[in-house]
């Protein structure tokens, strides 16, 4: 029986890609090569330093391990610019009325992204209080698709992974729950997340009772 829920946050809750998209392509022009949206979807669901990694390999770069926490600490900096500008108005379609169908059914709720910024993040959105818990890259040493996360967010919710439900829009993700014996809904396009128990495109007009009917 589920018994509670885990939401990654960028791309299931709020669509942050876009400002890690922004902030990315301004440190690659800088380097002098571009970075293109196509690219920025290799870094979604991945960790910071990973990312930067990616980025660089996409512009045929090596850096030695100090310019490159400095390169992501002032790529960091561009995207809370951005962040701290965000409205409520940007919570994905249908999120707060399903955090709500949630709450009115004693159905615990956690968080589980890689972002080190999630809580500035809930906080700029007024969602904070929707959680019983907060698992994020700041409390996680092994990257999607190990399962730490997930594992954490069950873990802080006193519940058993087979008693979670994950919403994970990467693909890492979608492992990374499978990984760790959880159910998981896929948000997205059934080609990347082929591996989730379920997939929908968001969550408009879906109730948790009938994602319990899908899966
Ligand atoms: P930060 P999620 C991930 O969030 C993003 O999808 C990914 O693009 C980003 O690199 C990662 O967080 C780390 O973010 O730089 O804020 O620590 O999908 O796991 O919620
Ligand atoms: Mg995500």
């Amino acid at each position: 029986m589920i018994k509670g829920c885990i939401f990654d946050l960028d791309g299931v809750i709020v669509d942050t890609a876009k400002y890690h998209y922004l902030a990315w392509k301004e440190l690659a022009e800088s380097l002098g090569f571009a970075f293109t949206e196509k690219d920025n979807e290799r870094l979604k669901g991945v960790s910071r330093m990973r990312s930067l990694d990616i980025l660089l390999e996409i512009g045929g770069k090596q850096l030695d391990d100090e310019t490159k926490l400095k390169f992501a600490e002032n790529k960091n900096k561009k995207y809370l610019e951005y962040i701290l500008k965000m409205t409520p108005d940007e919570i994905l379609p249908g999120i707060i009325n399903f955090l709500e169908d949630l709450r009115s059914k004693n159905i615990k709720i956690a968080l589980g992204s890689a972002s080190k910024n999630a809580m500035t993040i809930l906080n700029q959105l007024n969602l904070t209080n929707y959680f019983n818990a907060v698992i994020d890259g700041t409390k996680v040493s092994n990257a999607k698709p190990d399962p730490e996360v997930f594992l954490k967010g069950a873990e802080a919710l006193n519940l058993k992974p087979e008693e979670c439900l994950v919403f994970e829009d990467a693909e890492a993700g979608i492992e990374a729950a499978i990984n760790g014996g959880f159910k998981c809904v896929g948000i997205g396009s059934p080609e990347n997340l082929s591996k989730a128990n379920y997939i929908m495109s968001g969550f408009e007009d879906i109730t948790f009772d009938k994602i319990i009917e899908l899966i």
